[in-house]
């Protein structure tokens, strides 16, 4: 189906090679003279811009982790002067703390590009309506999808996310043509849709591009079935770009990675060692062409696998396979990214409960809850049932608005949550195959 930049996206691999090759020195050297903090970290391993010539010289780099951008909160990776920046985002963090990212009005300009390609790649067009059911604000899927929408000439529109019944009208009303949100969303807008009695083919719906979350082929063609259309994968993270850094084509085994923009390696998680093509191992992302905040050898924590075979739809972007699992312990609840030491700093700021708590996860309906379970203080009355209501509603609205996650609070009695001789178990995932395997 449709290509987006046929040059690029079916470009010969010596050609591409030469075209990061040059790229990623540019970008080395810009990062080593604008950014005082890689400046410091590659002199301490050794290594000069002068090095790094070729691809085949990155693994010469040293990595850079989310901690490193917490470490230089808001700005200190920042490549550019912030004159030039027009736009930010933020992800969350494990201490509560937020990581900022940047965008030039020319990084603008590639996100929309790359999220042009998925929506080609899904056989968008300048007719088609994009509704967009992502998030709008600090979280990249709202304005990712919608920029690319606008940049192929099709018409966007930003629903954004919740009142299901109204996304729901907006679709028949508007003539929704390609739907963008997280796949657990579409499950349920498709339920939703036959609870409302509605006929699916009377919608205009004809493709979806889901991401944010792992999911599965079982549930691909779950939400193929109920909404009557062909279901795409698009990842991406804030840090290196936003939705769109790569992406499903009509095969749909597999997301083609804008190379042109972000060289993937694999490692070894635990040892930081290249792995050959093919194998599984953590995902880390170069980033060649951004001016803002143009991370080198950046760990996502993602497993994945590569796969640089000729893939059917002509493009020669290399492929990566579904996120198999996080090399960490952040769960993606709904599409918000929360690592249980969030919910931990919040409890450890409420009178009356204890730092013991237990996170379940589940997902019913096809949308993911989460249930906190915390140990009340011994001494706390045990018998004061409005005051623990009280209690649970608070920690309720504080890990709501911390956190923009809806969830069930239970203040339990003293020593009722298993201890561990080990390493604490916080979190027990019943998602199954969707949650985190690794
Ligand atoms: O989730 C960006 C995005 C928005 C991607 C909309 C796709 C669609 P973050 O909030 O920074 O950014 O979270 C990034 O989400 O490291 C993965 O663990 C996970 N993730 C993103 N896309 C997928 C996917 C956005 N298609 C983190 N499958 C990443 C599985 C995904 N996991």
């Amino acid at each position: 189906m449709g290509y987006w930049n046929e040059q690029i996206e079916t470009a010969p691999r010596s050609e591409l090679e030469a075209l990061q090759s040059y790229r990623l020195s540019r970008t080395v050297r810009r990062v080593y003279e604008n950014v005082p903090f890689y400046k410091e970290l590659f002199d301490r391993h050794g290594v000069s811009p002068a090095d790094i010539r070729t691809v085949q010289d990155l693994s010469k780099l040293p990595f850079t982790v989310k901690q490193d951008l917490r470490d230089t909160y808001p700005y200190g990776l920042f490549a550019t002067d912030l004159e030039n920046v027009v736009r930010i985002h933020a992800s969350s963090g494990t201490t509560g703390k937020q990581t900022v990212v940047g965008y030039t009005q020319n990084d603008i300009d590639v996100w929309s590009e790359c999220a042009a390609r998925a929506l080609a790649a899904a056989g968008g067009k300048a007719k088609d309506f994009v509704h967009v059911s992502y998030g709008y604000g600090l979280f990249t899927g709202g304005m990712g999808l919608h920029y690319g929408a606008e940049k192929m000439k099709a018409t966007a529109i930003p629903a954004s996310v919740g009142n299901t019944r109204r996304q729901i009208t907006i679709m028949q009303d508007f003539g929704s043509s390609i739907l963008c949100c997280t796949p657990s969303y579409a499950l349920y807008l498709g339920e939703s849709i036959e609870e409302m009695g509605i006929d699916k083919s009377t919608l205009k719906l004809k493709a979806g591009i889901f991401g944010a979350e792992p999911w599965t082929e079982e549930m691909r063609r779950e939400i193929e079935k109920k909404l009557g259309i062909k279901a795409y994968d698009i990842y991406g993270l804030s840090e290196v770009m936003g939705p769109g850094v790569s992406f499903e084509c009509e095969c749909q085994n597999g997301m083609h990675i804008n190379e042109d923009h972000f060289i993937p390696e694999i490692i070894d998680p635990e040892t930081g060692e290249v792995l050959p093509d093919g194998e599984q191992g953590e995902l880390v992302f170069t980033c060649i062409t951004k001016e803002a905040l143009p991370l080198i050898r950046y760990r996502t924590k993602d497993i994945v696998r590569l796969s640089k075979e000729k893939c059917a739809c002509g493009r020669t972007l290399v492929k990566m396979s579904k996120v198999l699992g996080r090399s960490d312990d952040m769960l993606i609840i709904r599409g918000v990214n929360v690592f249980p030491s969030q919910v931990e700093s919040v409890l450890l700021d409420i009178q009356g409960v204890t730092a013991n708590y237990l996170l379940i996860v589940d997902r019913v309906n096809n949308l993911d809850t989460l249930e906190i379970q915390v140990e009340m203080s011994p001494d706390m009355p045990f018998d004061a049932v409005r005051m623990i209501e009280e209690k649970e509603s608070e920690i309720k609205a504080k890990v709501d608005s911390l956190l923009g996650i809806s969830a069930k609070v239970r203040i339990v009695s003293p020593k009722t949550i298993a201890r561990s001789e080990g390493k604490a178990k916080r979190v027990i995932d019943n998602r199954n195959s969707y949650h985190q395997t690794v």
